[in-house]
C-alpha cells in the first residue's frame, strides 16, 4: 500500500511512497514479524533487540509492543503510533516516557471469546460440583444432588465492552438472565438491562454472579469494596477477568470467610505473580488462576496490526483507538 505524495502522519511527513517504519518489542516478536512481513511485503520491519539499548535513535513511526521495554520509548523520536498487543492499557498511559501526542490503538485479539469461555466453564464447574462428585466417586459414594443451572441465575456484568459483551452474549445464549453496567445505557445483544453510569450500584442486589470487565481507570480502582460486596445476594459468585485493582483485596477476603460471597474466581491480582503470602491462597472458597482468562494470541493481533497499518498509510483514523481522558 502506498503513501499518496507528501503525506502527514502524525507529526511525520512521509515521501511519495514511503511507508511507515515498525518496530516490534514483543517476546514473540518473531512470530509477528512473519504475518505482517507476508502481508506488507514493502514494509520496513525492526525488531527491538532481546538485548541492551541501541546507540542511534531508530527510524520507526508505528511500534508494536505490550509493556515497551526500558529505554525504547526514548529511542524513537518519529514515534506516530503504539499498538498495543493487548486489551487493557492502564500500564501504558501511566508511562512518563509516552508522548501523549502517539495515537495509542489496542488489540480486541480473541478476548471476549475466551473470557466467555472462561467464565461459563468456571460458573459450570461450580454448580456441577465437580470436585464434590470426584470426592464422592473417590469413596464408590452414590449421592445425587439438586444442582441449580446456568439457566436460573442472573449474572450482571461490569463493562460492557468488547470482553463485557461477548460474555454477555454466550451467558444469555446459554440461558442467563444477563445484566450490565456500563457509561451509557445504549443496548447490548444479550443483555437484559443495563444499569447506565452510578446506578450500577443498583445490578448488584440482582446478580448471583458478579463478572468484572471493566478497565482500570481512576474511576474503576477499587470500585468493589465492603460496600458493593455487601449489595450482592449472600453467597453471590465474584469473577474478575479485567484488573485486580478494581477489588479490595481484604474486603473480599473477609466477604469469602463469613460466606457473604459464596465463590471468587480471580484471573487478575493487584500483585503479579499473586505474593507467595497472599492470603486468597488458603481460601477455599477462591479459584486462582495466573492471568491467563484472555491472553494475546499473534495471529488476530497481528491481522489487527496490518489492518490498522493501510489505515495509517492512508491517512485514515486508526480503529480502537484509546481516549487518553477515558483511560481506555
Ligand atoms: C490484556 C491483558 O489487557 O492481557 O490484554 O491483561
Amino acid at each position: 500500500m502506498m503513501a499518496q505524495p507528501g503525506k502527514q502522519l502524525g507529526n511525520v511527513q512521509l515521501d511519495a511512497g514511503e511507508q511507515p517504519d515498525i518496530l516490534i518489542a514483543h517476546p514473540e516478536a518473531d512470530a509477528y514479524r512473519r504475518h505482517i512481513v507476508a502481508h506488507l511485503p514493502g514494509a520496513h520491519v525492526e525488531i527491538w533487540p532481546d538485548r541492551g539499548v541501541p546507540e542511534q535513535p531508530l527510524s520507526a513511526q508505528a511500534l508494536l509492543t505490550w509493556r515497551p521495554p526500558a529505554g525504547l520509548l526514548e529511542k524513537l523520536p518519529s514515534l506516530t503510533w503504539l499498538h498495543a498487543a493487548g486489551a487493557g492499557v492502564d500500564h501504558l498511559l501511566d508511562r512518563p516516557d509516552l508522548d501523549e501526542e502517539v495515537i495509542l490503538t489496542r488489540s480486541r485479539g480473541r478476548f471476549g471469546i475466551q473470557a466467555a469461555e472462561y467464565v461459563a466453564g468456571y460458573l459450570l464447574y461450580l454448580l456441577l460440583e465437580v470436585e464434590d462428585y470426584r470426592r464422592d466417586q473417590d469413596r464408590a459414594v452414590w449421592r445425587p444432588r439438586r444442582r441449580r443451572l446456568l439457566a436460573d441465575l442472573t449474572v450482571g456484568i461490569m463493562g460492557l465492552g468488547n470482553v463485557g459483551g461477548c460474555i454477555a452474549a454466550r451467558l444469555s445464549a446459554l440461558g442467563t438472565t444477563v445484566f450490565g453496567a456500563c457509561r451509557s445505557s445504549r443496548p447490548v445483544r444479550g443483555v437484559e438491562r443495563v444499569f447506565a453510569g452510578p446506578a450500577w450500584t443498583d445490578m448488584l442486589e440482582h446478580s448471583d454472579v458478579l463478572v468484572l470487565a471493566l478497565p482500570l481507570t481512576s474511576d474503576t480502582r477499587e470500585l468493589i469494596d465492603a460496600a458493593a460486596l455487601e449489595r450482592l445476594p449472600k453467597g453471590a459468585i465474584l469473577v474478575n477477568v479485567s484488573r485486580g485493582e478494581l477489588i479490595v483485596e481484604s474486603d473480599l477476603v473477609n466477604a469469602l470467610r463469613a460466606g457473604d460471597v459464596g465463590a471468587a474466581v480471580l484471573d487478575t491480582f493487584a500483585e503479579e505473580p499473586l505474593p507467595p503470602d497472599s492470603p486468597l491462597w488458603n481460601e477455599p472458597r477462591a479459584w486462582i488462576t495466573p492471568h491467563v482468562a484472555a491472553p494475546s494470541e499473534v495471529e488476530p493481533i497481528a491481522a489487527e496490526f496490518i489492518h490498522n497499518y493501510r489505515r495509517f498509510v492512508d491517512g485514515l483514523e486508526l480503529e480502537e483507538t484509546v481516549d487518553r481522558e477515558r483511560g481506555y
